[in-house]
């Protein structure tokens, strides 16, 4: 690439900062001829008035426009892929649809209740019929109640490990999270 392509390069926001300044500079130029032609005809002032509020007008037209392309190009930077995720376990009707999770030690981790189902899901999980509710040392304590067609994130897991979490409306719905 030569000199020529690089300048270019220069961004919007660049080329409406320096227009915007040149064009102020225009408006500042218009009062003081403004002050001048005060001893001339009413015609004039008024017309220089007019100018000076049109010239205003441009720039700050002009400022809105280089605020825009500001916040425009902002938005292209943070763009979806690069919002960091939470790792996501689904709900279906009675079971977390895949039983086990692993996840990175310091994540949280999304449920998501994907049908028009309550569920209650605490620390535990069962044992054939049988709810055990241990919490397990370093997990994170989980109580939520879901209505249906909703989500919510526990976490953070900052300890390695195996962390259990369990339905406790229907029997055998059990989650394992693995923490690496
Ligand atoms: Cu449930």
């Amino acid at each position: 690439m030569h000199a020529g392509s690089k300048k270019l390069n220069k961004t919007a926001a660049d080329f409406f900062a320096i227009f915007a300044t040149f064009c102020y500079s225009r408006s500042v130029q218009k009062k003081t001829t403004l002050s001048l032609s005060q001893s001339q005809s009413n015609h004039i002032i008024l017309k220089e008035a007019s100018t000076s509020i049109m010239n205003r007008k441009i720039l700050f037209g002009l400022l809105a426009l280089t605020l825009m392309t500001i916040l425009l190009s902002a938005c292209r930077v943070i763009d979806a892929d690069t919002i960091p995720k939470n790792p996501a376990a689904h709900m279906g009707s009675a079971q977390f649809l895949l039983p086990e999770i692993d996840i990175q030690k310091g994540q949280k981790l999304d449920l998501v209740d994907d049908v028009a189902v309550p569920h209650t899901i605490k620390n535990g999980t069962w044992n054939s019929s049988t709810p055990d509710t241990t919490q397990e040392a370093g997990a994170p304590s989980v109580n939520l109640n879901f209505t249906g067609g909703d989500r919510s994130t526990i976490g953070p897991f900052n300890q390695a490990g195996t962390f259990k979490i369990y339905c406790t409306i229907h029997g055998g719905m059990k989650l394992t999270i693995v923490v690496k």
